[in-house]
Formats: C-alpha cells, structure tokens, sequence
C-alpha cells in the first residue's frame, strides 16, 4: 500500500485533537511555528463565538521529524483543546467510579448544562442521525466528534501540506465571496492578500465586508446564524495533475469530495461553477490561445477553474465552498426530543458562532492542498523532497518544450535530444 494519507482523532472537548499523516517524503523543513500559522487564521473571523477565546491552538508535533526535517515516517501532531480544563469529569477517557457519576448526576440535578445528557436535537446537526446510528442516549456522543472543532486538525495537516507544496512552487489561498447574500464584486477588490488575510472577514473587497459585517450583526440580535460562500484558489500548478482514465481518478471529484466533506459545506463549484449552466459554450470554454515564450500554454481565460476533464490545465485551481448556516441556534427552532421522541419548544444550546465562512475558507484551503499532495505524489512519487522536486522539474521542463522536440510518445529519452 503507498500513497499519501491522513487521519484526524479527538472530540471537541476531549483532552486533544490529533491527526497522522503518512507519505510526506524525507527532507522537509518543517516547524510547529509554521503549523501554527494556518490555525492561528482558522481561529479568526467576525462572527466566531466565546469558545475561540479559550483555544489558542498551536500544533505539537510528536513523531515523523528530527531535527527541523520530516524522516519519511509517519507524523504525528497534537492539538490540545484548552476547554478540556472546563470538561474533565464530563469528559473523562476513564471509566466513573460510581462516586464520579453521583457527582456528575447530582451537577445535572442542579441544572448544570454540560453535565446534563443532551436530548433535545438540534435541526441541521448530526444528533439525530448520529445518535441513532451509533445507539447513544445522548447527543454528547455525537456533537463532541461532529463538531467543527475536528477542522483544527485538518488545518493542523493542510500546513504539513503547505509546507510541502511550497517546496514544488505551489502556493494556495483563499478569501471570503460572499456572507448572507452579500457577495464581493471583483471590480472592488482592492485588497492586497496580505491585507484581506488581515481584514475581519478574510475579504478582498472592503465595500462588501461592511455590509456582510452588518449581515452578520443582523444574526446575532435576531439569535440566529448565517452562512456564505469561500473561495479558493492554488497557483503553480503544472498541467496534468489527476487523470480522465477513471472516475476516481479525476482531481475534481476528489476536490469536490474534500470540500464537500467539511462540516458545514453544502455545495462546491470549480470556476465559474453553476453560472455555465446559463450560457451558450462559446461564452463558457477557454479559448486556448498557444504557447507563451516561457513555453506555458495559455487560456483567455478560467471559466474552468484550473480544471478539464478531472486534470489541472496550468492554470489557477478556482475552487468555491458553500457554507450553510451554523445549526446551533442562540433562538434555538422547535425540535423533538431524542428520548421520548416528542416535540419540545426549544433545541438545545450552549453557546455557538454566528458565521465563520472565514474559518470554513481556512478549513477548505487545509483539504485543497492534502488532496493536492496526494495527486503530486501519485504523479512524481519520491520517497525524498529531492527526488519530489527532481521528477517536477524534468516533467515541468519536458512539457514546456515543443511536442517535435519531445518526441511523439513523450519519453524523456526522445526529450533529451531535442532542441532545448
Ligand atoms: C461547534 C460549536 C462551538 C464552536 C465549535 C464548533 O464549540 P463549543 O460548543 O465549544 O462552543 O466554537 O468550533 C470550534 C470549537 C472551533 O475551534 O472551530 C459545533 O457544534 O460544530
């Protein structure tokens, strides 16, 4: 078995979060300062709720790298969740005593939320769902594991990714589009990346943000939540990443599956997305205009997003995540209680984010970027950064020269004796 993977461990207010990652090759210079980089914007964003106060999430890395530089061997990173302090007894790995249950029993008797079994199901989480699969009582033993708070990890992972795909020229970003029906207009979008990164909803457009801010501001007096669009977006890319052959080989169904699998993501689009559906071919496909001198092939445009036939073009991935409301309500909506199975007035609540589309951005940067480091190495292998970059370069170099100098079946044998 090869190949590159990663798993991700932990419930919200566990003890910590984890995630292993395998198949990063030797060689990579590699910091839990840089880590911490990504999960430091994963936390911020107008709109984030108290719990973000809590967490300042750095991430431990605890196996895989010796000396600044990653061994080949699996690598393991911790992020610890400060809240655990707040939920020891609730939370305990261990089995209660019977006194540790007489505590929390009595805690809940008292009115204590956390230690109180949820039953009331929040409409848009995984209670219902989650407790009937699995036979639990209560809803804790879902909502501590399908909470977003699992996306720190896979931020965590996504800056193993970066670093890696920053050694290969590849670079990923993301911004905020769109919050409530707010949407940026790219005429506006007068902000340096460094200065959207900075901004309070990751935005390039300073005119739209106001009023996605109000959007935002809107939710919060009326209890409830709101959800927007992120986008994006990988420059660097060569041509060929993922294959037509086969189905499960395409790049952008692997990318659709990785930011549809982020928790609150309802629907992804490559490029102009659904709006191609509303135009003639002629004002959808990208003309391609010829080789530039660099020997870059070029496209009028990206109504594709980077993406024909499951396979990268060479130019930028576009790739755009929607971000449903947050389902955990301040004004919880009616529901019905798990146990006795009747309806009740009011959801459960805790506390909860308003809007976090700038977090949900961060989130779909991380898993861009993992699928990417599995598609780059399904395609250049290497067992070491070197020879990672060794294989990039010479295919990077053999495509960019004139099909008659690389040969009709594109060995690097007939590559080599053509004109370079
Ligand atoms: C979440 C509920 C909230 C969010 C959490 C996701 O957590 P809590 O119940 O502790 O207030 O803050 O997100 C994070 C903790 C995070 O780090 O992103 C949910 O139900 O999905």
């Amino acid at each position: 078995m090869g190949g590159f993977r990663f798993l991700t461990a932990g419930e919200s207010h566990g003890p910590t979060l984890g995630v292993i990652l395998e198949g990063i090759p030797a060689g990579l210079p590699l910091t839990a300062e840089a880590l911490a980089v990504d999960l430091a914007r994963r936390q911020r964003g107008y709109g984030r709720g108290a719990r973000q106060a809590i967490e300042q999430d750095e991430a431990e890395i605890l196996g895989g790298v010796r000396h600044g530089l990653t061994l080949g061997s699996p690598i393991l990173l911790l992020v610890r969740n400060r809240d655990w302090e707040n939920w020891t007894r609730v939370m305990q790995v261990a089995p209660l005593s019977e006194a540790e249950a007489e505590e929390l029993a009595a805690l809940a008797t008292d009115g204590n939320k956390r230690a109180t079994p949820v039953t009331r199901l929040r409409p848009g989480h995984a209670d219902l769902a989650g407790a009937l699969k699995y036979g639990f009582d209560d809803v804790r033993n879902v909502l501590e594991r399908a909470s977003a708070r699992e996306t720190a990890a896979r931020v965590a992972a996504g800056g193993v990714a970066r670093a890696f795909l920053r050694e290969l020229g590849m670079e990923c970003w993301s911004f905020t589009a769109e919050v409530g029906g707010v949407a940026l207009d790219p005429a506006r979008a007068t902000r340096s990346r460094d200065e959207a990164d900075a901004s309070p909803l990751r935005c390039p457009d300073p005119e739209a943000e106001e009023r996605m801010i109000a959007r935002i501001d809107e939710a919060r007096s009326n209890g409830d939540t709101v959800g927007g669009v992120f986008e994006v977006v990988v420059h660097g890319l060569p041509i060929g990443l993922g294959s037509y052959v086969q189905w499960d080989r395409r790049l952008d169904g692997a990318l659709a599956a990785a930011i549809a699998s982020i928790n609150i993501v309802k629907g992804v689009e490559f490029g102009l997305g659904f709006e191609q559906t509303r135009r003639f071919g002629s004002a959808v496909h990208d003309v391609i205009e010829g080789r530039g001198a660099d020997g870059h092939w070029i496209h009028r445009t990206n109504n594709a997003g980077g993406l024909t036939g499951g396979v990268t073009n060479g130019e930028p991935l576009v790739v755009r995540g929607a971000v449903k409301p947050i389902s955990t309500l301040a004004k919880p909506l009616p529901s019905a209680d798990l146990v006795t199975g009747e309806a009740v007035d009011k959801a459960h609540y805790e506390r909860s984010d308003i809007s976090v589309v700038p977090a949900a951005g961060v989130v779909g940067e991380a898993m861009v970027m993992l699928t990417l480091v599995q598609f780059v190495l399904e395609k250049f292998g290497g067992d070491s950064l070197v020879e990672t970059k060794d294989n990039l370069d010479r295919y990077r170099v053999r495509i960019a020269r004139p099909l008659s100098a690389t040969g009709a079946r594109g060995t690097d044998e007939a590559g080599s004796g053509g004109d370079d």
